[in-house]
């Protein structure tokens, strides 16, 4: 089988990444088209990949005819435009987080690609495809623990870029334990609060940091939230499950411990994202890379979080962000699945 010919549409740091996975880790792709508004940046990594193009404009560079399959790394508020466009073109599209800005163009996406009858788009919930997030996972689907009751998350940033505001804080950190929370325990969730503790003196003026959410699952189920993105010391993510019949804990992160220099002992701080889940998007690119692949026979192009993940994360974020900002708890809003034949 020749190899998947894919676009990588957005090469800043996350897209230039998935560029190098693509091309070093990851086995029966080859990455043909790159595209970025700024120019440069996409020639400058062209120029490092045999036989890659750039293509200025990004709905020509899904249109054309050296491209099977889309990565979508660009700014949010352009997803829906390329989404739909891949959707044309019957392309299939890994699409970084979030699906959509805003919850009524996810929705939008998800009922255009139930009409088409085959799934196309997979959303880049990486951590579903975390060693420790899918040990996790199978244990609870074994029923190791008995009825799962309670999750308790830490979210923690080293630092956040300067045009993060409070609301990207829901919308970009709570997303992922959003996700989580349904990839594991199988169901929407309901309800959201965002509490707002003391702020960190050191985090920048008018930044509400930390918070607590607290959000409710249909069937009752209790998850807490600590998110807290301007530590200044590394990037933590730690659940704790807790069932009828015991608990679980990942994402303790802490590697080698090396006792070296005189009178000490330690480890290395994980610094970001990209170092904590790097081994989750490799995982997680190889095996959309064979699920496209795969996808004419089996009529499915996706092998992980779906448009409907990427509009429910829309839903609650949409919720988050309302509590935040009321301090009420506040009910989630979504369609019935049902209704949606193929979403
Ligand atoms: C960032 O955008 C991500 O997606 C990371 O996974 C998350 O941990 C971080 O908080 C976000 O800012």
């Amino acid at each position: 089988m020749s190899d998947l010919r894919v676009a990588v549409l957005g090469v800043g740091i996350m897209g230039a990444d998935h560029v190098s996975r693509l091309t070093s880790r990851i086995s029966g792709a080859t990455v043909t088209v790159v595209n970025d508004f700024i120019t440069e940046k996409a020639e400058q990594i062209a120029a490092g990949i045999p036989g890659c193009r750039v293509i200025g404009d990004p709905l020509d560079a899904i249109a054309d005819a050296d491209v099977d399959a889309v990565v979508l790394a660009t700014p949010g508020p352009t997803h829906d435009k390329q989404l739909l466009a891949c959707l044309e073109h019957r392309k299939p599209v890994l699409c970084e987080k979030p699906l959509t800005t805003d919850v009524e163009s996810s929705l939008e996406v998800v009922r255009r690609e139930a009409e088409l009858g085959t799934r196309l788009i997979q959303v880049g919930f990486m951590r579903r495809f975390d060693p420790e997030y899918m040990q996790l996972k199978s244990l609870l689907d074994a029923e190791e623990f008995g009825t799962p009751l309670v999750l308790h998350c830490v979210h923690r940033n080293p630092a956040v870029p300067p045009s993060f505001d409070s609301s990207m804080i829901v919308k970009d950190s709570l997303v992922h334990e959003v996700d989580v929370t349904r990839f594991l325990f199988d169901e929407e969730i309901t309800s959201i609060q965002i509490l707002r503790p003391a702020p960190n003196p050191g985090a920048p003026v008018g930044i509400q940091d930390p918070q607590i959410a607290i959000m409710r699952t249909a069937s009752g189920k209790h998850v807490d939230v600590e998110l807290f993105v301007t530590t200044g010391v590394g990037y933590e993510v730690r659940t704790e499950l807790v069932g009828e019949n015991g608990s679980a804990f990942i994402g303790l992160d802490v590697g080698l411990i090396r006792k070296g220099a005189p009178g000490t002992w330690g480890g290395q701080i994980t610094p970001g994202f990209r170092e904590r889940f790097g081994l989750a998007y490799d995982i997680e690119f190889q095996r959309w890379v064979d699920a496209v692949r795969a996808g004419a026979a089996t009529g499915d192009y996706t092998d992980g979080p779906t448009a409907w993940d990427g509009y429910a994360a829309a839903a609650v974020c949409a919720a988050g962000v309302e509590s935040l900002n009321s301090g009420d708890r506040v009910e989630v809003s979504m369609v019935d699945r049902a209704a949606i034949p193929g979403a």
